[in-house]
């Protein structure tokens, strides 16, 4: 393969709902480049994109698959990626790569699910987006409603480059409004036969071409001013002003294919090569040192690994973007993000699972690397002398939660390096080891998304694992004040042990006082700050730490030994043995033997005033509280809300937002169990949300009381 210049390489995400075509016209793409001597089908499960099990098990794309073909004299690297939500990682990984993107429109359906949530992603990433409406073979195939709903549902940018003359069951003559040609094709599609535009057709596509003229002529001043003076534009000025329109998303072509029966895929090809944005196009990159990165072949090289696949045989790819420089085969670099030398020592491209070795690839352009060391995805390599960094994929925040326990205990250990590899592969998957909730729990997007791990586990890596419900990472904290005395002695033969310690404990909020007296047996005690030590808790939250000793009652050395002992009953509170947090303890008196007293003696009357104060402070259980934001259609808002209510879930806000309606809540995690799938369910998939930990907020005393009995009820199971 000849070494391709950045002006010459087209990167492409396919976007569009789960079974508009996206798998299928990527393999008419690959086809058409002659990649591939014939095409495969989803029912053939004979791909080149849906190659692993998961997929021929599903008939359906769970990852994005990393392709290329050429065409024109052009290369065009093509990202396919999977409709369903709960894999948006491979989405937005692959936009992040990619210089503009296809949104694939099943003819039947027009507008789904998927399309907006895909289109929605785009818009995010500020990605140039084109249209193409797919299935037009199909005898349910429906172009005007489809493109009415384009309009209504994505954007009133939506302009037709193409129309279809006989969508259905023989579907096989396109009316091109830019080239106003007609593209006719043979029985198996390929290459279209270009004729002029039949007599019956002429009106129409006579003012469907003044329509897009304007839309083009609208994306740039000087087309603007000439379209006012002529009334109409030059080919070439229309294929200008489209492409400067559709970089700023002020326009969204409409292209007409049947991706099974390769019509139209070699027009819309021929569009991507010669008017969709390169990376010379797009703004310039920059590192994280504030620098511009130019796409130059002639620069230091400079590549971001933006995904990471395993592969039988063959073991960890690294797929990467260049950003800078032309990278060859047994180049020495450095990877930024831990400092380790790598040598590159075998440069691929990938068409799915096949690779083709290339000797060279340059600025723009994706390629893979096998047999690196240290790299994992979101690193970046650079010739020795640059330590650049990119700003990275920016994965969603985990909204799904469960807890998984190997079958047999002997799998744990196998059980973590899968979790590894399948965490390595999809960064959206986190694992977290629990030590205070004794639980593997893993993190996700929904629950398909980790009952496809699942499936990984069983079959792939011969694991049987269960799914449990996650515990909640409460906390305890208290509500009043309250005093507590305990005494440690032990005088049975030998070096005796004894101290003695007085305390007052209080709840702490951040910016409090502290007190200068407290009533103690009926008698004003005067309290006096001589030492303070403020302690951030690792598990969040504050302990303070006053020494309020007078007249020498407890020598200073002690206090540390009196402070381990509290916080080891910070760390298993009374109600639940969970992690307590934001208390003021103050040491205001106590007794030293000039003998027996050591540190151990301390640290256990520490400890055990500490544990009857907090008895007596009136503890509470925190329970850890989300900001919830929610996207929904209009016509669902109130059946969202009620049951965010049930939830005991706070509405802080509602908002419009380009067609949609936002929602932001505080949501308590124990009620959030499972949200994926009931929001689904309530708004049959059309709303996203997302979540991030705001809190912790004192539980209602009647969850405190269920709360406290599951404890119970589990130790003494234990
Ligand atoms: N009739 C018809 N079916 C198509 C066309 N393109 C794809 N399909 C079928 O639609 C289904 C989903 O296609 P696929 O490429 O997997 O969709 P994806 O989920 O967007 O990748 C498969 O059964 C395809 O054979 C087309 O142009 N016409
Ligand atoms: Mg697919």
């Amino acid at each position: 393969m000849k070494t391709y210049q950045a002006d010459q390489i087209k990167n492409i995400s396919l976007l569009g709902n789960s079974g508009s075509g996206k798998t299928i016209l990527a393999e008419a793409m690959l086809f058409n480049g002659g990649i591939i001597e014939r095409r495969g089908t989803i029912e053939g499960n004979n791909t080149v994109s849906d190659y692993r099990p998961i997929e021929h098990e599903n008939g359906n794309s769970i990852y994005s698959t990393v392709l290329y073909t050429e065409f024109l004299n052009k290369k065009l690297n093509i990202f396919d990626t999977p409709g369903l939500d709960d894999f948006s990682g491979g989405v937005i990984s692959s936009l992040y790569a990619s210089d503009s993107a296809v949104m694939t429109i099943n003819a039947q359906n027009g507008v789904e699910v998927g399309t907006e949530i895909h289109f929605r992603h785009s818009e995010k990433n500020n990605k140039p987006l084109i249209i193409a409406v797919n299935s037009l073979d199909h005898e349910k195939a429906n172009f005007d409603k489809s493109l009415e709903m384009l309009k209504e549902r994505l954007s009133n940018n939506v302009v037709l480059a193409q129309y279809p003359v006989n969508e259905g069951v023989g579907f096989n003559s396109i009316i091109d409004l830019i080239k106003m040609k007609m593209l006719r094709y043979a029985k198996d599609g390929g290459k279209a036969e270009i004729v002029d535009i039949p007599a019956d057709q002429a009106d129409k596509a006579a003012e469907l071409h003044a329509a897009l003229v304007e839309k083009a002529a609208e994306s740039d001043e000087a087309l603007m001013e000439l379209f006012f003076s002529d009334d109409t534009l030059s080919e070439e000025d229309v294929r200008k002003g489209i492409a400067k329109g559709i970089l700023h998303r002020g326009i969204f072509p409409v292209f007409c294919i049947s991706a099974k029966n390769n019509m139209g895929v070699d027009r819309l090809m021929e569009f991507i090569v010669n008017v969709a944005p390169s990376i010379t196009d797009m703004p310039v990159q920059v590192n994280s040192k504030g620098n511009e990165v130019k796409p130059d072949p002639a620069g230091p090289v400079s590549v971001y690994i933006f995904k990471s696949s395993i592969e039988e045989h063959i073991g960890e790819i690294h797929y990467f973007r260049v950003y800078s420089g032309t990278v060859t085969e047994n180049f020495d670099v450095i990877n930024s993000n831990n400092g380790t030398k790598e040598r590159l020592s075998q440069l691929y491209v990938n068409a799915g699972k096949n690779r083709t070795r290339v000797p060279a690839l340059t600025a723009g352009d994706i390629g893979a690397f096998v047999k690196l060391k240290n790299t994992k995805t979101g690193h970046t390599l650079n010739a020795p002398g640059n330590e650049w960094k990119y700003e990275g994929v920016k994965y969603p925040a985990p909204k799904y939660r469960t807890a998984i326990k190997a079958v047999t205990e002997s799998d744990d250990e196998k059980l973590g390096e899968a979790l590894n590899k399948i965490h390595l592969e999809d960064p959206t998957i986190l694992i977290e080891y629990s030590k205070e909730l004794k639980q593997i729990i893993i993190h996700g997007q929904g629950e398909y998304h980790l009952n496809i791990m699942k499936w990984h586990l069983d079959n792939i890596y011969k694991i049987p694992t269960n799914f449990n419900p996650p515990k909640i990472p409460y906390r305890e904290t208290i509500t009043k004040s309250a005093q507590a005395d305990y005494r440690h002695k032990k005088q049975s033969g030998g070096a005796g042990q004894f101290g003695e310690v007085h305390m007052i404990i209080e709840p702490y909020e951040e910016g409090s006082k502290e007190i200068t007296s407290q009533k103690i047996n009926g008698k004003d005690v005067k309290i006096s700050v001589r030492d303070k030590e403020e302690i951030d808790l690792p598990w969040g939250g504050k302990l303070i730490y006053v020494n309020s000793i007078v007249g020498g009652a407890i020598d200073a050395r002690f206090m540390p030994a009196i402070l381990k002992g509290i916080m080891e009953k910070m760390e298993v509170g009374p109600l639940t043995g969970s992690y307590a947090r934001d208390i003021r303890v103050y040491v205001y008196d106590g007794k030293m033997h000039p003998v027996d007293s050591n540190e151990i003696s301390f640290r256990l009357a520490g400890r055990n005033a500490f544990s009857q104060a907090f008895k007596k402070a009136g503890p509470k259980i925190m329970e850890p509280v989300y900001d919830v934001e929610i996207m929904v259609p209009s016509d669902r808002m109130g059946d969202v809300i009620s049951d965010l209510q049930g939830r005991r879930g706070i509405v802080l806000g509602m908002s419009s937002e380009k067609r949609f309606e936002v929602i932001k809540a505080k949501v308590p995690l124990a009620e959030m169990n499972k949200y994926s799938t009931a929001l689904s369910s309530i708004t049959g998939g059309r709303a996203m949300y997302s979540m991030k930990f705001a809190e912790y907020a004192q539980v209602p005393g009647d969850v405190q009381e269920t709360v406290i009995k599951a404890y119970t009820a589990e130790e003494e199971e234990e």
